[in-house]
């Protein structure tokens, strides 16, 4: 194990935002923390003789100084968030207050907590496996309702359950063809469905690649829950792409003017369209310009293009179709991307009716008409690229989650296609040992220091 996750010395964390509220909660863990919380505290004996899930009042105490008013919780192993002896310290908000605990428990002996210390504890105490710990970042990272929703659903174990129920399926049929490793050739031959070109438990390594292959799909769409969709705004200078923006954000956030090239270096901003996060991004007008900046703003708009997974096309309704929004909007039909058309300034303008037979849509970003129609259609290219996950069954909650289904699965495969081809079993196995192992990986059961140091490094401090 690395040499900073994992001991099991006192830690400590802010696990709230330091800022003008309420209360500050600072969290703490590890062998020995609550004797160690009590040589800061006004009545050591209070919290020494605490039991678990109580609650203490006083005060922290530094040199002789009365630093806070808390309330402390104490929870004790392996009744606790980690599994250790840990307390959660309610100081009163603000920046100052919460400090001056954090710095009184740093003298006392706490180490500051790494990043997703406290949640590797708890898996490293089999509190949580390792899909759960993902799903509690992914929750505290939700930034919709429905992205809350589906990492709830994962934290209260659907994908665990569903991995270790195919996993369970895969090691039947590893068993099955194990078996038949330790028989000879000619023991087998009677009643070996491998003869047939097929495994040993042929229907259950099927029905297990079927759930697998619905499990890889989900990630399409769950993907975009924690990475956001990105919608890229782009139009002719003047289009009233900012005043798209603002309509969309309920926020006056990009400036808006009369003179055309007053975006030059791309705002982005997070929306949510009916539950689904939009990355929503505002670029430069599109143009020849000799002024350096806008240039650089108008290259960058390009470059935003190339990735955008929905590109909203704005036609000034004022000046009506050009040259150039012809040739943008020719260029981009012939690829994948899926790009919405529309008209704004539909307020002082009417879209013309070839516009509306190729399904572009009308709106005026200025006074909000038409926006109906344009979230239906945002929702519809999100859904048209993604599989839609019915939250009833599992799902993936990671990037990490799908590589490792996808090796199961490649395995899988692959060893069904090889007892196809009457190929003997022991090069078929050690596929299928590959596929269980992967799934192991994704719970945690089979982990390497590495992995793990590389997951929790990605969490919150205090998480
Ligand atoms: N009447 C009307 N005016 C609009 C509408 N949308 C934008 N405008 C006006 O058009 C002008 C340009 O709007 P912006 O939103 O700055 O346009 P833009 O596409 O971001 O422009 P650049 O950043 O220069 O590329 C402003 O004067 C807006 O008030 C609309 O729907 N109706
Ligand atoms: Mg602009």
């Amino acid at each position: 194990m690395s040499a900073y996750y994992g001991d099991d010395k006192p830690i400590t964390a802010f696990a709230t935002t330091p800022g003008k509220s309420a209360l500050t909660l600072i969290r703490c863990s590890g062998k020995g923390a609550v004797d160690l919380a009590s040589s800061v505290f006004s009545a050591p004996e209070k919290i020494k003789n605490a039991s678990g899930n109580t609650l203490v009042h006083g005060w922290i105490v530094s040199a002789n100084e009365k630093i806070d008013e808390v309330i402390i919780s104490v929870f004790r192993a392996p009744k606790s968030y980690t599994g250790e002896d840990s307390l959660d310290i309610s100081c009163h908000g603000g920046f100052a207050a919460g400090k001056a605990v954090m710095e009184a428990l740093k003298l006392a002996g706490f180490r500051e907590a790494l990043p997703g210390e406290f949640t590797f504890r708890a898996f490293m105490n089999g509190k949580l496996d390792l899909s759960r710990a993902e799903s509690v970042m992914e929750l505290v990272s939700a930034k919709t309702e429905t992205g809350r929703r589906h990492a709830v659903t994962r934290l209260s174990g659907a994908l665990e359950t569903e991995i270790n129920e195919i996993k369970k399926m895969l090691v039947e049929v590893l068993s099955g063809a194990e078996i038949f490793l330790d028989y000879s050739e000619d023991e087998i031959s009677a009643d070996a469905d491998e003869k047939e070109g097929k495994l040993p438990k042929q229907d259950i390594a099927l029905e297990t690649l079927a759930r697998l292959k619905k499990l890889s799909i989900s990630w399409q769409h769950e993907r975009i829950y924690q990475e956001g969709f990105l919608a890229v705004i782009a139009g002719r200078p003047n289009a009233g792409k900012s005043s798209l923006f603002n309509l969309l954000l309920k926020e006056d956030r990009s400036i808006v003017t009369e003179i055309p090239g007053t975006t030059r270096d791309w705002i982005e901003a997070w929306v949510s369209v009916e539950g689904i996060p939009i990355r929503l991004v505002d670029t430069a007008g599109l143009r020849d310009s000799a002024d350096p900046a806008e240039k650089a703003g108008v290259e960058r708009s390009r470059k935003l293009l190339e990735d955008a997974e929905l590109i909203l096309y704005l036609i000034d309704g004022a000046e009506g179709v050009t040259a150039e929004d012809k040739a943008f909007v020719a260029e981009q039909r012939g690829k994948t991307r899926p790009l919405l058309v529309l008209w704004n300034k539909c307020d002082i303008s009417t879209m013309p009716s070839d516009l509306l037979a190729a399904n572009a849509i009308s709106v005026s970003a200025k006074t909000g008409d038409g926006d109906a129609q344009l979230y239906a259609a945002i929702i519809s290219a999100v859904q048209a690229q993604t599989a839609a996950t019915d939250l009833q069954t599992a799902a993936l909650g990671s990037q990490r989650q799908k590589n490792l289904v996808d090796v199961a699965c490649t395995a899988l495969e692959e060893a069904l296609a090889l007892a196809e081809r009457e190929e003997p079993l022991d090069i078929i196995a050690p596929l299928l040992r590959e596929a269980v192992n992967a799934l192991g990986e994704i719970t945690g059961e089979v982990s390497t220091a590495d992995i793990l140091e590389e997951m929790f490094s990605k969490f919150c401090v205090g998480k």
